[in-house]
């Protein structure tokens, strides 16, 4: 039957070195056996080094990629990556409105590990009004959590008390990424805050490498193909942490500084 394949979309930025963006998304959608779709907002030229140019796609192009989805295909489940500036942002909220593309998983995508901006400061109003509240999920790494919230990282109970606060504002489930500059930590800890209330530390074992590029994209991705195929959230979560930390693991030597983690994993 013509759709039953679940199918899912990533919302983003197409990143040239294949480690980020929507190449992650796509290449884990694929990986877990979802059809995957793109509405692409930016291109970035970048490579292991950084990113050095982009170009923002415009709204009436934004708005024919959806069109054309939504007159075809069955999207059940959907993320949203590099979302650059507040045009961008009011562009995919009100396409994002019109159709039904499922769940609405956001990935708050503001600094790479490079260091480079991929969200203007300006913007991230916009994205507290207008794309918080659609969301099922929202995915910030602490760095991200802290430009949300306001909430400084060293404080005590930071994740925790960023968390509820994010739920104040509208998410309905959270995952707070934890801290994992540390070449000395042992464990990787990130904190759950679900709609029903319940809430949870997950940890995993950190791997002192460079081969992390993406890491974000893949987890929030893989939670959206969870999704698509019809599990809970707290199953999709579960499945997205481990899937990226074997990832990130089992490293391949691709490029010479930030490279890709393993999707082969
Ligand atoms: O990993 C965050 C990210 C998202 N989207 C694009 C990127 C990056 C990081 O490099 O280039 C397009």
């Amino acid at each position: 039957m013509i759709n039953e394949l679940p199918q899912a979309l990533t919302i983003g930025g197409s990143d040239s070195d294949g480690s980020a963006g929507i190449q992650a998304d796509l290449l884990t959608f694929f990986n877990q056996k979802v059809h995957g779709s793109s509405v692409i907002t930016a291109c970035v030229a970048g490579n292991s080094y950084g990113i050095h140019d982009r170009v923002l796609m415009p709204t009436s192009f934004i708005a024919s990629q959806f069109k054309d989805l939504a007159d075809d295909y069955h999207i059940r489940a959907s993320k949203t990556g590099m979302l650059a500036d507040s045009k961008t942002i009011n562009d995919v909220a009100e396409n994002y409105k019109k159709y039904d593309f499922g769940p609405l998983i956001l990935d708050p995508v503001i600094i790479t590990k490079h260091g480079d901006l991929l969200l203007e400061q300006a913007a991230f109003d916009t994205l507290k009004e207008k794309l918080l509240p659609l969301a099922t999920i929202i995915t910030p790494n602490f760095y991200e959590a802290e430009k949300l919230t306001g909430f400084n990282k060293n404080d005590s109970n930071f994740m925790e008390n960023a968390a509820h606060k994010l739920h104040d504002m509208g998410a309905k489930n959270i995952i707070i990424k934890g801290q994992h500059d540390n070449p000395n930590q042992k464990v990787v800890s990130d904190f759950v805050l679900l709609e029903s209330g319940r809430e949870f530390w997950l940890n995993a074992p950190y791997h002192n490498t460079d081969r992390v590029n993406g890491t974000g994209d893949t987890l929030s991705a893989c939670i959206t193909a969870e999704i698509a195929k019809g599990s809970e959230m707290e199953t999709a979560i579960r499945i997205a942490k481990s899937y990226v930390n074997q990832a990130i693991k089992n490293e391949i030597q691709v490029g010479h500084k930030f490279g890709p983690i393993n999707h082969w994993a």
